[in-house]
């Protein structure tokens, strides 16, 4: 597999040396820059460009892009929505003209990926990014206080929601509210709390099937172009993979992901498998799945969680959690194989370590939350072993 790393761009505390450093060649990047549903114009793309082959001796390249973000609107299915598609292609199109073809996005609505807690304390130091039900639910009940919010949750939840809520500090709210926001990584789409209402008011009518429509009708818009530039798009599953705050979510299990690759049947339309996002499901056998849309993956990312009972989970060692790594790495080298015996010259899946801990030097050096140095670096490491090991017990390329 091709190992990568994602890099946020001249503002990550994570340099790029350090890519090199942990040995993985691929850059993973977006211009987080560029408000949602402008062009990428081809300048902007070779700048970025420039900046990861500044120093050829580190051999970088940029592999895949995460995110080119879809716009709200898209989403949401409402206004003029020929600019935003053109725009989209338009981006495309100019990423394939600077050979950039890989596409990582998502259509979680309103937020990314949900935390209730960015540094959650490991034995020995360092720490850990982890979501307590309860305290989403004291979020989403008592902060947000969101109607009919409370028939989301079991009674046993909710009492420890109300325990929380009864005491913590106006501090500890605005950490809270500053946690969930913490997976948007571009500077336009943080929400307040009368933002967040005012989003989720405007996703009042929008069920499962309205969104899959919505998404359908997207990759009815994009993926012809894909297949023209020869481009691969790769959704994201949503993280946690079930309706957060009474939004929808549909790409949460094995039968979403069936019916968003059957919407537009081409191998253009793929997924980014993200193990740690679907292995937050209690619903989710992470390995089977991998072994069922390997043919349609096009980007990996590597990562385990630990889950509660009651549905909050923290992130665990690459190799720890409840996710068997060995098989999901097993199902994607045998896809390789696959791939290069069919006479595909492009057979390797690029993938990257996702999230990693704040171990040891990382502590204190305010890097994006789940993206250290240290603690990637261990994961991958950890990860390449697996891969090293497996491909040459069962003669799959590396
Ligand atoms: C989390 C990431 C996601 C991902 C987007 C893709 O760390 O994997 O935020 O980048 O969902 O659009």
């Amino acid at each position: 597999m091709e190992q990568c790393w994602r890099w946020f761009g001249p503002g990550d505390t994570v340099p790029l040396t350090a890519i090199t450093q942990a040995g993985a060649e691929g850059v993973v990047t977006s211009l987080h820059h560029i408000p949602y549903g402008e062009v990428w114009s081809v300048e902007e793309i070779t700048k970025r460009q420039a900046m990861i082959a500044a120093d050829p001796s580190l051999k970088l390249r940029w592999t895949v892009v995460e995110s080119l973000p879809v716009h709200e609107a898209i989403k949401l299915g409402t206004g003029d929505l020929a600019p935003l598609f053109d725009a989209y292609r338009q981006s495309m199109r100019n990423l394939a003209a600077c050979g950039v073809k890989t596409i990582c996005y998502n259509f979680m609505p309103v937020v990314d990926w949900t935390r209730t807690e960015l540094r959650r304390r490991l034995p020995g130091d360092g720490s850990a990014l982890r979501f307590n039900l309860h305290e989403f639910a004291a979020f989403d009940c008592f902060m947000l206080e969101r109607r009919h919010a409370e028939g989301d949750y079991t009674e046993a939840v909710l009492v420890r929601a109300r325990d929380w809520f009864g005491t913590a500090s106006e501090s500890d709210k605005a950490t809270l509210l500053a946690s969930i926001m913490a997976g948007l990584p571009g500077a336009f789409d943080r929400y307040d709390i009368p933002g967040l209402r005012t989003m989720l008011a405007r996703y009042g009518d929008i069920d499962h099937a309205t969104l899959h429509a919505h998404l359908a009708r997207f990759l009815a818009e994009v993926v012809p172009t894909a297949e023209e530039l020869g481009m691969r798009l790769a959704i994201h599953p949503d993280d946690p993979p079930r309706p957060i705050m009474g939004l929808p979510r549909i790409v949460s299990t094995a039968d979403d992901i069936r019916k968003l690759l059957s919407s537009v049947d081409s191998d253009a339309n793929g997924l980014t498998f993200c193990t740690g996002s679907l292995g937050a499901g209690a619903h989710n056998d992470v390995p089977a799945m991998a072994t069922e849309f390997a043919a349609r993956t096009h980007f990996v990312h590597l990562r385990n969680v630990a889950k509660d009972p009651d549905g909050s989970f923290q992130e665990a060692d690459h190799l720890g959690g409840d996710t068997d790594m060995v098989a999901v790495i097993t199902a994607f080298l045998t896809e390789q194989k696959r791939r290069r015996d069919a006479g595909q010259t492009d057979w390797r899946l690029p993938m990257r370590p996702d999230h990693g801990h704040e171990l040891l030097d990382d502590i204190g050096k305010g890097s994006f939350p789940g993206y250290s140095a240290i603690g990637r670096l261990k994961g991958l490491a950890e990860l390449r072993g697996v891969m090293t090991a497996v491909a040459a017990i069962k003669g799959l390329p590396m």
